[in-house]
């Protein structure tokens, strides 16, 4: 063979090992293990869904013509606007309603007699509305429709309604605060969310949802599954992620460091120039001084990256005075900045909004009315007022 011959073969060698290396590298994203300092860091990976019309990569035989891919093209999902979801998942509250038709039917007896003010007060028990604000919303009453002095049932409706309001207070922040925002550095950095629960709540599922709500605002969103505990957390935050092309950091090993996997989550926000990371965690509430351990440690390992913006604690309507224990326990481990109250769709329950903000100070900032993917809504308190007298 000529000089020429061993020098083209060489190339050809060169130019195959490269191809291969570079189809060996694309596709999936592996990283190896981050410097974080905590004791047990993970390799973790990026779920990275194909961007929208993009097609699957296809990998071709040099011998024989590729055939046509049969490869579904993945479509993203386009998610449902964000104003009016909670006017469109109305007919949800419809259980809850019961209290509001309860309450108008009472009052409207006119002159009422002791007996009347304790089945008030029963109504309102039963609908978790709790001890203190039972009592206020009685004591106004009773003054209101002294005043009044009418059976009339639509200003009878009118004082209810602007009473109930008053308890559920529309002056409270809502607002899930991801605005951008300038680091210590000067360098743009995403707005983190952290969000935290019992387990069986509702909080991957809420991220999902949340995700989404973000998506149909046109934020980038970046995913983390901190909830390490189970591989099957991980995977449904995945499949969340994948259906609206949100990119999700996980760990590949079950068990591995919850805040190692936020720490990750955060920085592959800050990489990929996300305005918003939402992370997931384990709803695992072993005692408090472990609860403390576990979300201070992940708060703070995230904010290493960029400062946590919102706390979120998923509470589940249908557990009632379990759920309000549950909450102050989290309440003390963490700082919460907003409570999204999920499977309100399932329970005649719905005072627990107006217990969980008394007893936390924080407000409900979304609702869960639903197993689809869009329903989860901004809570706005005069829908949830007229819903409920619906
Ligand atoms: N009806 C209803 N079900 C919900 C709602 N939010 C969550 N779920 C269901 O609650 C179950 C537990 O949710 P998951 O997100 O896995 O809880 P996690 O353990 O806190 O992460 C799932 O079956 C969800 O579909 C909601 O708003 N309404
Ligand atoms: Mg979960």
């Amino acid at each position: 063979m000529t000089d020429q011959a061993w020098i083209l073969i060489a190339v050809l060698v060169v130019v195959l090992v490269v191809v291969g290396a570079v189809a060996l590298t694309t596709g999936r994203r592996r990283r190896g293990p981050t410097t974080l300092p905590p004791e047990d860091v993970s390799p973790y990976e990026v779920d990275q869904p194909p961007a929208a019309g993009a097609s699957a990569p296809v990998v071709t035989a040099p011998e024989e013509p590729a055939p046509p891919s049969t490869t579904p093209v993945p479509t993203l999902e386009r998610p449902e606007p964000v104003a009016g979801r909670m006017q469109r998942l109305r007919a949800r509250l419809a259980r809850s309603g019961t209290i509001g038709q309860t309450l108008l039917s009472i009052l409207s007896r006119g002159d009422l007699a002791e007996n009347d003010w304790e089945e008030i007060e029963e109504t309102l028990l039963l609908a978790d509305v709790g001890v203190g604000p039972t009592t206020e919303l009685m004591d106004k009453l009773r003054t209101e429709t002294k005043v009044l002095g009418t059976t009339d049932a639509a200003q009878v409706r009118e004082v209810l309604r602007r009473e109930l309001l008053e308890l559920v207070d529309p002056t409270m922040d809502r607002v899930l605060h991801v605005e951008p925002a300038i680091g210590d550095d000067g360098e743009p950095h995403p707005a983190t969310v952290l969000v935290v629960g019992v387990n069986g709540t509702g909080k991957t599922t809420t991220v999902g949802k949340l995700a989404r709500v973000l998506v149909a605002e046109d934020h980038d969103v970046v995913l983390g599954a901190a909830d390490t505990f189970r591989a099957a957390a991980a995977d449904q935050l995945s499949t969340w992620g994948a259906r609206v092309g949100v990119p999700v950091v996980r760990s590949e090993r079950e068990g591995a460091d919850p805040a190692a996997v936020a720490f990750d989550a955060v920085k592959e926000g800050r990489e990929a120039g996300a305005d918003v990371v939402l992370v997931d965690t384990a709803g695992r509430l072993q005692n408090k001084a472990g609860l403390m351990d576990e979300l201070g440690k992940i708060k703070r390992v995230m904010s290493r990256q960029a400062p946590v913006r919102e706390v979120l604690l998923v509470l589940d309507a249908t557990t009632g005075q379990n759920g309000m224990r549950q909450a102050e326990v989290f309440a003390q481990a963490v700082d919460i900045t907003g409570i999204v109250l999920t499977k309100l769709d399932g329970t005649a329950k719905g005072g627990i909004v107006v217990a969980v903000q008394r007893e936390l100070g924080v407000p409900v900032k979304f609702v869960g009315l639903g197993e689809g993917p869009d329903d989860l809504a901004p809570f706005e308190p005069e829908e949830f007022v007229d819903a409920l007298l619906s």
